[in-house]
Parts: C-alpha cells; sequence; structure tokens
C-alpha cells in the first residue's frame, strides 16, 4: 500500500538512504516524483550534484519532488536504463560504458588513450560531437540532457605495484560491463571480468578479483584503498557520466516540464564538474596516504598504446567507423 512504500522511504532516509536525497517540491502532495538511480555511494560528488540538480528543478518549478537513490539501491546502470526505456523509472546518471550494450556507438568513448585532458574532455562533450552522441539516444527511448563527469580511470590491486605491462600478467580485474573493456584488458595480458558497481568492494574484499579501475574519487569513496594496497596512475580512459531521462514519461510532459529539467540537468554539470575535479585532488592525496602508488612512464605508456591498438582498430568497427573519425578529430582539435 502507499503506507508501506512512505514508511520504506523513511526507514531508507534514515540509514542515509536519501536523507539529503530528497527534494521536495513546495506543493509536494502534488508533485510527481522523480527518482533518480545511481550506482555510487552517496559520498560521491555524483550524488551531490544529483541533489543539486532536484534544487535547481525545484526552484524552478513546483510540479516536480526529485529523489535520489544511491548504491544501486534500485539498480545497477545498465537495469536502471533498461527501467527508463520502458517508462518504469524517470532518471539514471550511467557511466557511457554499459550503454555500449544498448547502443554500440556509445562504445567509442571506451577507447583507451585517446582524451588527454579535462580541457579536452570538456570541449569533445560541450561541442558538436557530444551533441550528436545525446541527440543518438532518443531512437533508444532515451532523452540525453547532459554530460556529468566521471573523470580518468585508474587502476588498483591488491597482488603487487603495477609500472609496466608486464605487472599486469594474470590479475584479475573487474571492469564495467562492456567488451571494449575487456577486450583491453586482456590485450594488456590481465585477466577481466565485467561486473556492475554493487559487486565490487566485496569482490576485492573476498579476492574474487585482484584488482578494479575508477576515478581517484570512487577508489576513495567506496573504499577500494582498504581492500586493494597497490594504486597505478594509468589514466587510460576518460568516460563521462550522462545524465539521461525517461522518454516514455519525457513525452507525457508539457513543454515548460521539459525545459525546467533540461536546464537544470544542464545547469548542475558545471557544479557537478567543479567538485568532482576537487575531490579528484583530495581524493589522491587521500589514497596515497594509504596505497602504494606507482607512476606509468611516457615509455611504458607507450607500450600500452601500442599493445591496445588492434582492440581499437576491431572496435572501430561496431561502434561505427565514421563515429570514431569524428571522435578522433574532435578530440584533435582541442590540441
Ligand atoms: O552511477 C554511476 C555508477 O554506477 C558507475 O557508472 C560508476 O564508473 C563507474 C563504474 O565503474 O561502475
Amino acid at each position: 500500500s502507499e503506507d508501506e512504500l512512505d514508511n520504506e522511504d523513511e526507514a531508507e532516509a534514515e540509514d542515509g538512504g536519501g536523507a539529503g536525497g530528497v527534494i521536495e517540491s513546495d506543493n509536494p502532495e502534488e508533485a510527481q516524483t522523480l527518482r533518480i538511480s545511481l550506482g555510487l555511494n552517496d559520498q560521491h560528488p555524483l550524488y551531490e550534484s544529483a541533489v543539486h540538480f532536484g534544487e535547481l528543478l525545484t526552484e524552478k518549478t513546483d510540479d516536480f519532488n526529485v529523489e535520489v537513490y544511491h548504491s544501486e539501491q534500485i539498480a545497477g546502470d545498465l537495469v536502471a536504463t533498461e527501467m527508463l526505456q520502458n517508462g518504469d523509472l524517470e532518471i539514471t546518471i550511467p557511466s557511457t560504458s554499459p550503454l555500449m550494450n544498448i547502443m554500440p556507438e556509445y562504445g567509442v568513448f571506451d577507447l583507451p588513450f585517446v582524451i588527454p585532458d579535462h580541457e579536452a574532455a570538456d570541449e569533445v562533450l560541450d561541442g558538436p560531437f557530444g551533441d550528436q552522441m545525446l541527440d543518438m539516444l532518443e531512437d533508444q527511448d532515451l532523452v540525453g540532457l547532459a554530460w556529468w563527469e566521471n573523470g580518468f580511470r585508474n587502476l588498483t590491486n591488491d597482488i603487487r605495484p603495477v609500472e609496466s605491462i608486464d605487472d599486469l600478467d594474470g590479475l584479475t580485474l573487474r571492469t564495467m560491463e562492456t567488451d571494449i573493456h575487456l577486450d583491453v584488458w586482456d590485450a594488456l595480458g590481465a585477466n577481466p571480468t565485467p561486473m556492475s558497481m554493487g559487486e565490487v568492494f566485496t569482490g576485492l574484499q573476498q579476492g574474487t578479483i585482484d584488482g578494479q579501475e575508477n576515478p581517484y574519487p570512487t577508489i576513495d569513496l567506496e573504499g577500494f584503498d582498504e581492500v586493494n594496497d597497490y594504486l597505478s596512475g594509468t589514466n587510460h580512459v576518460y568516460t563521462p557520466f550522462v545524465f539521461l531521462f525517461s522518454k516514455p514519461i519525457w513525452d507525457e510532459l508539457d513543454e515548460d516540464q521539459q525545459e525546467a529539467i533540461a536546464e537544470s540537468a544542464y545547469e548542475a554539470r558545471e557544479f557537478n564538474r567543479e567538485r568532482t575535479r576537487e575531490v579528484e585532488e583530495s581524493s589522491l592525496e587521500d589514497i596515497q596516504d594509504r596505497m602504494e602508488f606507482s607512476e606509468i612512464t611516457d615509455e611504458e605508456y607507450e607500450r600500452f598504446q601500442e599493445a591496445v591498438e588492434p582492440v581499437i582498430e576491431d572496435h572501430s568497427v561496431t561502434i561505427g567507423e565514421d563515429i570514431v573519425n569524428d571522435f578522433m578529430e574532435a578530440v584533435e582539435a582541442t590540441q
């Protein structure tokens, strides 16, 4: 019953599941509730940014309440995205990577060693290439409203310091649910296995996986530094977050409502980038106290790049050569 649902929400709010994550309209009884599903926990700047989106939206209109769910309380990235397609959930903010299972074109962001720095990432995503990728979602019953930041991914593991390709030999690594990352780590000699975020900590703790790769804030705030001793500054790929809205639910909204949501998602992007970059720095400092940090030399970096060239070639076919070329050109134009 409704009552039971309310109680569940309250219980969730009490255990941190939404205390700061419920942003009410001034007219909460009449307002429609938009639920946001996140895979990461409520310590991550993604959560803070989703709450900020809710605040911006409720300032613009009384039509919506916003509830932010973290740590896969609703679902992992891929399942949450499928719920959006079916009109069963309003919003999720996944990494682009699992989306390649729905749209092969989205694998373009998984090509390693392409985006060199934050400035290039912003320019590519904010320019025509980013727009083109967002527009493409519509055919899949998804509305792509903004690019948010996840960041450059770095490797952790519990077996040995990784400074060279040889050090990767046989390491069992969790990857996101994308064939490209699987093939990349395979080509580098590791033993990759895909899973959604919710299983990673336990996997590392129980030793079913030796390591994983994620941006510094996630390594710090998900506590991976407690279960892995070694950190390598690989910066191997920049995978963005994409702010997704369910198209079936979107189509039921009027234009003013759509505009308020789209503007809020877009405006929150600035807050999100700023916070994420601050936390990226403080997280790296934090985890360096607890983990042994290895830098990758330029020479070794080149060996990594060479080793994954065949993977890039193979996957360019499934992603679409045009998209890959557009992406490479957009990145080059930033240099
Ligand atoms: O909400 C986003 C997370 O679920 C996820 O995308 C984070 O980068 C991530 C990962 O490694 O799963």
